[in-house]
């Protein structure tokens, strides 16, 4: 069974921090919220010349975690005030769905559609609902879990990207969902480039579930692109 909203008590806000000055706007938005009558905690993971991967990064940071719902943002995350009531709304309205939840973040993929509710640099905001909505894989920009929640990110993947989509399969293999819900924050991302670095990652990632998927399907869309899981590129 997922927690249900009205049992979190505290919020732990992790963040790999390879960037102070950029994750700056980030923790100031984080201590304006308006907490809900949570307490909120702030959990940067300082990775300045990224000595660690962001699943290492982010693992440290679950453990040491105190809050009971545990969020995860890329440093060039900015909320709003109100988000904490947007999220534990979002988190509200998937109980009862099936698979229950194990990851909700405001933006996700299934098939070719996006799900999800955020907005860029320029503050303009896309809605693509309707929301909630169970997808294959959510955008590692915010990603939210539980802290009681029996995974981890694999830290063998290595790297900065797709440990998002990584642990929305495991959380698949676990017979949970990931959902994109209603929670709009603003990425200030101003592209969406990938570096070589992603495709070894993808490789990686395509390896480790194209012998173990069982739920998982033959590809999953990703806000990066559809990562098959089939043959191989470069297999015979
Ligand atoms: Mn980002």
């Amino acid at each position: 069974m997922a927690p249900s909203a009205s049992s979190f008590r505290s919020i732990s806000f992790i963040t790999c921090v390879a960037d102070a000055p950029e994750y700056a706007a980030c923790r100031a938005s984080i201590a304006a919220l308006d907490p809900c009558g949570l307490a909120l905690e702030v959990l940067p993971v300082d990775n300045a010349g990224n000595p660690r991967s962001a699943p290492e990064a982010l693992n440290l940071g679950w453990s040491r975690a105190a809050g009971d719902l545990l969020v995860f943002c890329h440093e060039d995350v900015v909320f709003p005030r109100e988000w904490v009531g947007k999220l534990l709304e979002g988190i509200a309205a998937l109980e009862g769905l099936e698979p229950p939840w194990a990851v909700a973040g405001p933006m996700g993929r299934a098939g070719k559609r996006y799900f999800g509710h955020a907005s860029g640099p320029d503050g303009a905001a896309a809605y693509h609902g309707p929301l909630p909505a169970r997808v294959e894989t959510l955008d590692e920009l915010c990603l939210v879990v539980a802290r009681a929640l029996p995974l981890r990110f694999d830290e063998r993947l290595g790297g900065f990207h797709l440990y998002g989509a990584d642990l929305c399969i495991q959380a698949v293999e676990a017979g949970l969902a990931p959902y994109a819900i209603d929670a709009p924050c603003r990425h200030d991302s101003a592209t969406r480039h990938r570096p070589p670095e992603y495709h070894a990652v993808k490789r990686r990632l395509q390896r480790k579930w194209m012998f173990r998927r069982r739920k998982v399907g033959r590809s999953v869309g990703t806000t990066c692109g559809r990562i098959r899981f089939g043959i191989l590129e470069g297999w015979i």
